[in-house]
């Protein structure tokens, strides 16, 4: 199976290291949604990143949906998810929380980079920062409550949010502060320092 996209982008990277940590090998190909439009799209017509090529060719999009399916191949007794229902619950909330902060990430980006200055819309910057900002409020409330362990282990809550925060510092680090925030700032440091994230980095 072949896994299409940019590492630097937060769906990309969250698939490429559950992979690694359910013990799924995915070839990768770094290409990107942008520069290798013609490319991307001969792959996936809808040019989405992640995209993941099958071995008979069929194609799927969606980190979340890739992940459901490599967490189907992998098995429950390997699974990233947890199964008693208080714990699931409250790592759904995070990744919830944390899929919100990337995409808020990716539009600010997208609206600074791709829109020409004199179009920008100031309303709808405010609100997507307000949005930003809500979220990983959010989650710094979440992590100072319920600490994610930081004992060499890693699940999928800890991977989305750690690759969340590594994101918005490298793409609008205006919009955050690790004073701020610094249980999601500490939790990303020590996720970062693993092995699969150290192998997996953000380009
Ligand atoms: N909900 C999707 C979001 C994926 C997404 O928006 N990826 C961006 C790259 S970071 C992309 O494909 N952008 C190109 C576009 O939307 O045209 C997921 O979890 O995979």
């Amino acid at each position: 199976m072949k896994l299409i996209g940019m590492l630097d982008s937060p769906y990309v990277r969250r698939v490429a290291i559950s992979a690694k940590r359910l013990g799924i090998a995915l070839e990768h190909d770094s290409v990107s949604v942008f520069r290798h439009f013609e490319q991307f799209q001969q792959i996936n017509p809808v040019v989405k990143a992640p995209t993941l090529v099958l071995d008979d060719g069929e194609v799927l999009m969606d980190s979340t949906l890739i992940i459901d399916y490599l967490e189907t191949l992998a098995g429950p007794a390997n699974s990233l998810m947890p199964g008693e229902p208080t714990r699931r619950l409250r790592s759904l909330r995070l990744i919830g929380l944390a899929l919100a902060a990337s995409e808020k990430s990716v539009q600010l980006y997208y609206e600074r980079n791709l829109r020409p200055a004199d179009i920008q819309y100031e309303p709808w910057v405010e609100r997507v920062e307000g949005q930003l900002t809500a979220a990983y409020s959010a989650l710094e409330r979440e992590l100072e409550k319920h600490p994610l362990n930081t004992d060499g282990s890693i699940e999928q809550d800890g991977i989305t949010l750690a690759v969340a925060w590594s994101f918005t510092n490298l793409v609008v680090p205006d919009q955050v502060d690790a004073a701020q925030s610094p249980h999601i700032a500490a939790f990303t440091k020590y996720a970062e320092g693993l092995e699969v994230f150290i192998d997996t980095p953000i380009e």
